[in-house]
């Protein structure tokens, strides 16, 4: 087949995703083209059949906001042209699903029918997508779709929840390459370079934006951190970065943290943790949480949105409401004080993280790709 994917190529969830089922369709012989505005960051695999299209938007004078739908709608027509596309496959509603839209109708006036296939991620629909400034469009885009996907059963109830929507939505896991994440420890993963023999290494990974509550990731290792020794790994970047930097230097507990910015490496990062922290306002899937749970590491996350189908309660971590650090604190305790309960937990974590293997999600993607193209959903 051949597949025009549009994605964000930032750190993010969504962008993650897309790029490494690109890169797995790839490795299957089928020839796939990104078209975004960046290489997208986890990009990280050449090949005969992969291709990268940049989208360029011009600056001028009278713009106050780049017409990025524009350039990228553009940019979709003359691929597909070029390069006999099938399917475009967009990933985020927002504008991605709607520049697809304005593809697919240019191209209907030179005769070609491309399959539209759209990806919700989450944000694109509860945060962002369902305010009165984006609804119309967003659920205009969705309804002239060919197919749409969710990336959990709650992100699905949630749109048919917010939008009118005329269109049946196949939910399609998130998935993990396992073959990125080492099943053994790796050489390379030298724990005491990081903490010392008797310290936990607790994670959390995300965009640090507000709806990744990361003031009570603090909040939470502050209280861990006063009955066992450990230390906290934090993995990304975004706008809440400064205040917890003061917080976690207002609670004095600042030598015991790592900022080590964005990386796309995480998978390797993740050798170190003895425990993952996800205390999400919501999180339509927790992308994260299985890649730390691939990495054999519990999670302690909230109970919103999509992360019940993601990490078990009592079995690959445990579930908390929004905000109740006191609860998160407690059951990070429970699973750190006991080397033996510990392990059970890692264990446990990597054998619900393989449910969520590439090998048992692809052929899903792949199924829908087949199912368009023969015109039947
Ligand atoms: O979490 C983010 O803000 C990034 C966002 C994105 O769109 O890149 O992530 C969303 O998509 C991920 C991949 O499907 C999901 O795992 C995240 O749960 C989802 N984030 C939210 O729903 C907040």
């Amino acid at each position: 087949m051949k597949i025009g994917i549009v994605c964000y190529p930032t750190f993010g969830g969504s962008g993650v995703v897309a790029t490494e089922l690109g890169m797995a369709l790839a490795q299957k012989g089928h020839h796939v083209h990104f078209i975004t505005y960046k290489q997208p960051v986890r990009l990280d695999f050449i090949s005969n059949d992969i291709h990268f299209h940049e989208v360029f938007v011009e600056e001028y004078p009278l713009f106050q906001f780049q017409p990025y739908e524009l350039a990228l709608s553009s940019k979709m027509v003359e691929v597909v042209q070029m390069y006999n596309l099938e399917i475009l496959h967009v990933h985020y509603a927002i504008p991605h699903a709607y520049a697809a839209y304005m593809a697919k109708q240019m191209l209907k006036e030179k005769g070609i029918d491309i399959k539209v296939v759209t990806t919700l991620h989450g944000t694109d629909i509860t945060l962002v997508g369902s305010h009165p400034n984006y609804k119309t469009a967003v659920e205009f885009s969705i309804n002239n779709s060919d197919v749409v996907t969710t990336v959990s059963e709650s992100l699905k109830k949630d749109t048919l929840r917010l939008f009118n929507i005329r269109k049946e939505i196949h939910v399609i896991h998130n998935f993990i390459d396992f073959e990125k994440y080492p099943q053994i420890e790796a050489p390379e993963c030298q724990r005491s370079s990081i903490a010392k023999e008797n310290e936990r290494i607790i994670t959390h990974v995300s965009n640090l934006r507000p709806v990744k509550r990361a003031a009570d990731v603090i909040d939470i290792f502050y209280k861990i951190q006063k009955k066992i020794p450990s230390k906290l790994l934090l993995v990304g970047e975004g706008p809440d970065r400064e205040h917890i930097e003061c917080q976690a230097k207002d609670l004095g507990i600042l030598d015991k943290i790592l900022f080590l910015g964005n990386s796309n490496e995480v998978n390797k990062l993740l050798c170190y943790s003895d425990l993952f922290l996800l205390p999400s306002e919501t999180e339509s899937f927790g992308l994260a949480a299985l890649e730390a749970m691939a990495a054999r590491t519990p999670v302690i996350s909230t109970n919103s949105g999509g992360l019940p189908e993601v990490n078990i309660n009592g079995v690959t971590g445990f579930l908390s409401n929004v905000g109740d650090t006191d609860d998160m604190a407690k059951n990070a305790i429970y699973i750190l004080e006991s080397d033996e309960r510990l392990q059970q937990f890692k264990e446990n974590a990597l054998n619900q993280a393989k449910q969520f293997s590439l090998q048992n999600v692809l052929p899903a993607y792949k199924e829908v790709y087949k199912e368009v193209l023969v015109g039947c959903c």
